[in-house]
C-alpha cells in the first residue's frame, strides 16, 4: 500500500496526527494535553510549542535546521511506533512515508527559505496545525474535534490516491 500524498495532504497530515490509531486517541491531544483533561487549549497548545521548539533547536542556536527538525519528528515517531501493533514490514513503510513527508514540510514551513527554521515560521506553521485540528473553530481541540479533523484528513488522503 502506497501512498502518493500532495504537498497539501502533507500539510494536513501536520502536527503528528497521521499514524494515530483509532485505539490510541488522538496523537495531538496526546502531545499537547498539560491537565489531561482530554482536550487542548490554546494555551497548552502554545507553551507546549514553546517547549518543543526549545527541544527541536538541539543544538540551542536559536533556529531549527533541516536535521534538527526531522530528529526531533523521527524521535516521537519511533515512539508512535513502539507503541503500535503493526507489523514490522508496515512500519518501515511507515517510516519511510513519514520521514520524506517530514522533509517536505520543512521546505514548505520554511518560508523564506534560508534554510533555517525560526521562531516565527514555526509558529505559524503551529498556529495552523491548530486551527486544522479544531474542527468547530472554538477555540478548544477536543476528541470530538480531532476525530472530525482524522475522518478529514484520512478522506483528503485517499482523493489523492485515486
Ligand atoms: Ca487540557
Ligand atoms: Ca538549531
Ligand atoms: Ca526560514
Amino acid at each position: 500500500m502506497k501512498f502518493h500524498l500532495s504537498l497539501t495532504a502533507a500539510l494536513l497530515a501536520f502536527a503528528g496526527t497521521a499514524i494515530a490509531a483509532p485505539h490510541e486517541g488522538s496523537a495531538f491531544i496526546h502531545d499537547y494535553d498539560a491537565d489531561h483533561d482530554g482536550q487542548v487549549s490554546r494555551a497548552e497548545f502554545d507553551t507546549g510549542r514553546i517547549a518543543r521548539f526549545k527541544v527541536t533547536d538541539a543544538n540551542g542556536d536559536g533556529w531549527v535546521s533541516e536535521d534538527e527538525y526531522v530528529q526531533e519528528y523521527s524521535a516521537r515517531l519511533e515512539q508512535q511506533l513502539a507503541a503500535s501493533n503493526r507489523d514490522e514490514e508496515k512500519k518501515t513503510e511507515e517510516r519511510q512515508r513519514q520521514i520524506r513527508q517530514t522533509h517536505v514540510r520543512f521546505g514548505v514551513l520554511d518560508k523564506d527559505k534560508d534554510s533555517k527554521m525560526s521562531q516565527a515560521e514555526y509558529d505559524l506553521s503551529g498556529a495552523r496545525a491548530f486551527a486544522e485540528q479544531d474542527n468547530d473553530k472554538d477555540g478548544i481541540v477536543t476528541a470530538t474535534d480531532a476525530a472530525a479533523t482524522a475522518a478529514r484528513q484520512l478522506a483528503a488522503r485517499e482523493k489523492v490516491v485515486q
